[in-house]
């Protein structure tokens, strides 16, 4: 069976670029994820693939590769870090109380393929052993890059609602790129934001394009996990960025007790 052409739900969950709806938010928990499109103007397309390609020159080889932090370096990446399309959602779901756990910027080459089905977390503790339904403890905001508005590009499938399911995707096709029916891949276009919840089990497609797939990704968190792509954010960086996006990196003035005196919400411009 072909389960491309027969059986997969192609109509990606939508939302538009803003504050979350009540609509948004209902999707979001029954999915697990939401597409937002139309996020990125064609110059903000062109100016953080650019970035990403540089971040990425001369390390590229035939398989998925990521780097992170790019933001320090990349002034393109850094403002997507509060990109004004998508903070309000992220603030919505997380109740303004969330840090920039890591910013991956990954590639996905031309004629080569990583699939591998998973749920974002940590092995060393998986977020679903912390309770049922597992929580929201990594909040993935992917900008796609480059075009993936066919099947085959380097798309990340997703299997809608698997964060609420007790029972995890089987080992034995967690390689197959389609390893069930329901599983969905999703065709969009550059400049569009795919934004999921950690427990939702994913992959990328393989890329049969002559193009290399870049995928940026900004992953928001509770306050108090630890980075996954940086152990402390550059000083440089800090010193120079916005007040907002300096305590969204999560650099605690005494990181031994960080919140024993209370937690300050970061400055949104709404909040005083
Ligand atoms: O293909 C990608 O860009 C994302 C890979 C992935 O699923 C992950 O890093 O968890």
């Amino acid at each position: 069976m072909d389960l491309l052409t027969e059986n997969v739900p192609l109509t990606v969950p939508t939302a538009k670029p803003g504050p979350m709806t009540e609509m948004e938010k209902f999707i979001f928990e029954c999915y697990g994820y939401i597409v937002i499109e139309n996020v990125l103007s064609q110059d903000e397309i062109e100016e953080t693939l650019e970035a990403a390609k540089r971040l990425h020159a001369g390390k590229i080889q035939n398989k998925l590769h990521q780097i992170g932090r790019g933001f320090e370096t990349e002034p393109a990446l850094e403002r997507l870090i509060d990109h004004p399309a998508i903070m309000p959602k992220v603030r919505e779901l997380y109740n303004d109380r969330f840090v920039l756990q890591a910013a991956w910027c990954t590639v996905q080459p031309a004629h080569s393929q990583h699939v591998g089905w998973h749920q974002d977390g940590s092995s060393a503790y998986e977020f679903k052993d912390l309770g049922y339904p597992t929580p929201l403890l990594q909040l993935r905001v992917s900008y796609h890059l480059t075009d993936q508005s066919e099947l085959y590009m380097g798309n990340m499938v997703m299997i809608p609602g698997s964060h609420k399911s007790r029972v995890m995707l089987p080992r034995e096709v967690r390689k197959e790129i389609i390893p069930t029916p329901i599983a969905q891949p999703i065709v969009a276009k550059p400049g569009s934001v795919l934004m999921f919840h950690n427990g939702v089990f994913h992959s990328p497609m393989p890329n049969n394009k002559d193009f290399d797939r870049y995928n940026m990704h900004y992953i928001y968190s509770p306050p108090w996990l630890r980075r996954s792509d940086r152990e402390a954010t550059d000083p440089a960086f800090l010193e120079r960025t916005t007040p907002l996006r300096r305590a969204l990196m999560g650099d605690y003035d005494r990181p031994d007790i960080p919140f024993g005196g209370g937690y300050k919400l970061p400055p949104f411009e709404d909040e005083d």
